[in-house]
Order: structure tokens, then C-alpha cells, then sequence
């Protein structure tokens, strides 16, 4: 399915005078508007391959209806997502869950969507039917050196899977670690870790990235071989140039301050980007912005200043991704939702009065930079969002043009109501 451009001009017609009123209250209070509707229009988030689907927990798995059966229908998702939106024009795939086949029509399939493949991950975090040897004890780390050298291998060929689409990065998230006190000899897991990965760094080509994710715990509850931002940058620094820390936001421990881990691997030029997701209590995966919107917005805030004290490009030089599962949403709305919350802390950011925040920084003027960054945060910057979408030819209201035109249902008339996307 495709949306017709006419059906987006329609539904923004009949909301355009709302809509305007809106935008040029608070466009009045803004200098820069211009500039900051520039910015959103060029940014950028990936959709996961895997996040198409219905999610579920180990207790079980309600699905809705429609959804992709194949990595055509994907991508076609995605398009959907991008014709809304005009923020969603890259698609991110997990190897072996969305093995390419024929590269050349799904690169043209994707390009007639305006589509671009994101950065490509592999799985070594699961055995395949056909796999010969197991990862129950984990994959590069492993003290068994043919395991590794099928988890590197299988890196490898993600890698050039990723290079017949037009990927630029490879990300890995590794499951290992120790479930118990002993298991594990934490030096050589380490050593092992790191020579497998730069046999991987080896193979990437000149213009590729490596983006090394870490999680404090899950699957493993004793100890992760890549557990904190302190060790993926480890890793980073001893790979070398091409390879980067990757913030998953559900990957920390209860109440680890994102922002400031965030600050710290942009100053040192080793921040790979996100996957953006929200939680309560671990690895949640729930809708961004669901939760704790206020973190998001300092997390962006940080982005921003950090970004712009590099000279950073902030739409094409970090990774931006979602990562997370969607267990009672139709995942698409649930989708458009979280692409939605980062663009109102991303405009939020950008409106934040930089000089101002300096000098209450630099006078120490506790009172003076809340009062600045809370200004910012409760200021209902949606109109400038919507604004920028629908300059860029995306639909004002998304959600409601998704329920008004019935989407969903014209995806389970063609698709079927019990069919299970590949993926988590
Ligand atoms: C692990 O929890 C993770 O965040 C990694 O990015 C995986 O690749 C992804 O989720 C999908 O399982
Ligand atoms: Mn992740």
C-alpha cells in the first residue's frame, strides 16, 4: 500500500486554519524559527526492520493484524511511516531475521519510497536452525575459539550484506556475559571480545562506522561483557577511528544519568548515536517519550550544545535510531508516536537560549538555568513540528490521518489478520 499525495494535501486542508493560528502564536517568539524548521525538516530517525511487527514478553504475544510478511512489505511500512511523517526515511535491518535476497529490487523498492538502508545489525544473541555451533555461553567472547570465529564471521557477513544496499555502519549488540559469580573470567572475555571485533573493524570498508551498544543486564543477570558506556568505549578506543559507543536509552542500570554519559561520548568524538526508546523499570522498550519526556529533552539538550560545539551535522553524523516493542499498539501508530516525541525534544533543544544558559552556568545561577531549560520544555513547540512536516509534504496531524483513511485495516484486508512478522 501507498498514500496517495492528494489524500496527505486533503487531510491537511481541512486542518490548516487550526493549524496556522497555532503556529504563528508561538513562530512570533522566535527569532531563529526559520533556521530550527530547517533542522527538523533535514533530521532524520531510522525504523528497525524488527519493530514492524507486534512485540511481546515471554508470557505471550497478542498480534493485530497486517503486519509486514516479508522484507518487501517492510520496507513498505516504513514508507508509510516516511509519507506521514517525512522523518522516517531510512529502515535499519537485523541479520538473519531480514536476509536480503535480491539486493538490486529491494534497494530500487526502497528508493521509490525514499528510503535508504540505516545501519545494518547482526545476531549473535540467538541460534539459528541451520547454525553449527551454539551461543548458549555467548558468542565473541566465547572460550571456545570456533565459536568465535563463527560469530566473527557472521559480523562479516552482515557487513557485506550491508554493503550491496548502501549501509554505512555495522551495529553490534552482543548478549554475552555471566548469569553467575565464576562463570566467567572477566579479563579474557574482555580480550576475547576485543580481538573478535577487530577482525570485524578489519573488514569494514574505508567510509563504515562500528557502533558497539552495551546493556547493564538481559539476558545475562550476573555480568555483560559489554555492560556500560565505559566499556563499549573501551573497545572503541582500542578498535580505533571507525568505531563508536552506541546509546541504547533502556540499557542503563535505574536512574544512570543519560544526559551527562551522553555529553561525555560526544566531547571525546565517540558518540555512534541512539536507539531511542522510554522505560520504567529495565530494558522496557516502550513508546519514546511515554515516560520520562523530560529526560529526553535533556538528553537533546546535551546533543545539541555538544553537536554544535563539534560543528556537527546534527541530521547526517550521528546515528539515530528507535529500538523498541510494541506490545498492545499497532506498532505503526505506536511508531509514529515515538518519531513524534524525538522531534518535540530535538525542537525543544534548539529553542533552548544557549547564551542565556552560559551565563547562568557561568555565574552559577542554579535558579536562572532551570527557569531556561524548564521554559523550553514546557513551551508547546508541536506546531513547529507539525509545520516543518508538512512543509517537507508530510501530513499534519499523522495518527489522525492513519485512523481517518484506515490504514491498518486495508494492511489485514491485503495481508491477512494472523500473519507473524519475523523479527523479536
Ligand atoms: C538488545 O536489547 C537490543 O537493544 C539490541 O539493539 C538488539 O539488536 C535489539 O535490541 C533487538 O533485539
Ligand atoms: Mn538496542
Amino acid at each position: 500500500m501507498k498514500i496517495p499525495r492528494n489524500t496527505i494535501d486533503l487531510h491537511n486542508e481541512k486542518l490548516y486554519a487550526a493549524h496556522k493560528r497555532k503556529f504563528e502564536f508561538i513562530a512570533a517568539e522566535i527569532p531563529q524559527i526559520e533556521s530550527i524548521i530547517q533542522k527538523l525538516v533535514e533530521f532524520n530517525v531510522a525504523i528497525p526492520s524488527w519493530a514492524l511487527g507486534t512485540g511481546g514478553t515471554r508470557f505471550g504475544r497478542f498480534p493485530g493484524g497486517g503486519e509486514p510478511r516479508s522484507i518487501e512489505e517492510k520496507i513498505d511500512d516504513v514508507g508509510l511511516l516516511h509519507a506521514l511523517n517525512q522523518s522516517s526515511g531510512s529502515i535499519s535491518l537485523h541479520i538473519p531475521w531480514d536476509i536480503p535476497k535480491d539486493y538490486h529490487s529491494i534497494q530500487q523498492h526502497a528508493a521509490s519510497l525514499g528510503l535508504r538502508f540505516d545501519a545494518v545489525n547482526s545476531n549473535t544473541f540467538q541460534d539459528q536452525p541451520d547454525q553449527q555451533l551454539s551461543y548458549k555461553f555467548g558468542s565473541l567472547h566465547n572460550v571456545d575459539k570456533n565459536i568465535r570465529k563463527q560469530a566473527i564471521a557472521h559480523n562479516i557477513e552482515v557487513i557485506n550484506h550491508g554493503i550491496a544496499l548502501g549501509s554505512k555502519a555495522l551495529t553490534v549488540w552482543l548478549s554475552d556475559g555471566s548469569s553467575f559469580p565464576g562463570q566467567l573470567n572477566f579479563r579474557k572475555a574482555f580480550q576475547h571480545t576485543l580481538e573478535g571485533l577487530q577482525e570485524v573493524y578489519t573488514a569494514l570498508p574505508v567510509d563504515w562506522k562500528i557502533f558497539i551498544e552495551y546493556k547493564a543486564f538481559e539476558p545475562n543477570f550476573y555480568s555483560m561483557t559489554v555492560g556500560d558506556w565505559g566499556q563499549s568505549l573501551l573497545y572503541a578506543n582500542k578498535l580505533g577511528p571507525k568505531a563508536f559507543t552506541l546509546v541504547d536509552l533502556g540499557h542503563h542500570l535505574p536512574n544512570a544519568n543519560i544526559e551527562q554519559i551522553v555529553a561525555l561520548l560526544l566531547m571525546e568524538g565517540k558518540l555512534a548515536g541512539f536507539h531511542f526508546n522510554d522505560s520504567k523499570y529495565g530494558d522496557d522498550d516502550l513508546t519514546v517519550g511515554s515516560i520520562k519526556p523530560y529526560q529526553l529533552f535533556l538528553i537533546f539538550n546535551e546533543l545539541v550544545e555538544g553537536m554544535d560545539a563539534r560543528g556537527l551535522d546534527h541530521a547526517k553524523d550521528l546515528g539515530w535510531m528507535i529500538d523498541a516493542s510494541h506490545n498492545v499498539k499497532d506498532p505503526l501508530e505506536d511508531l509514529l508516536q515515538s518519531i513524534e516525541a524525538i522531534m518535540i525534544a530535538y525542537t525543544q533543544a534548539l529553542f533552548i537560549d544557549r547564551q542565556k544558559l552560559n551565563t547562568a552556568q557561568f555565574s552559577n545561577d542554579v535558579v536562572a538555568a532551570q527557569e531556561i531549560l524548564q521554559h523550553a520544555f514546557r513551551s508547546d513547540l508541536r506546531p513547529i513540528v507539525a509545520e516543518a512536516r508538512m512543509r517537507a509534504g508530510g501530513a499534519l496531524d499523522p495518527i489522525g490521518y492513519f485512523r481517518e483513511n484506515k490504514v491498518r485495516q486495508t494492511l489485514i484486508n491485503t495481508r491477512g489478520s494472523k500473519n507473524i512478522a519475523t523479527g523479536l
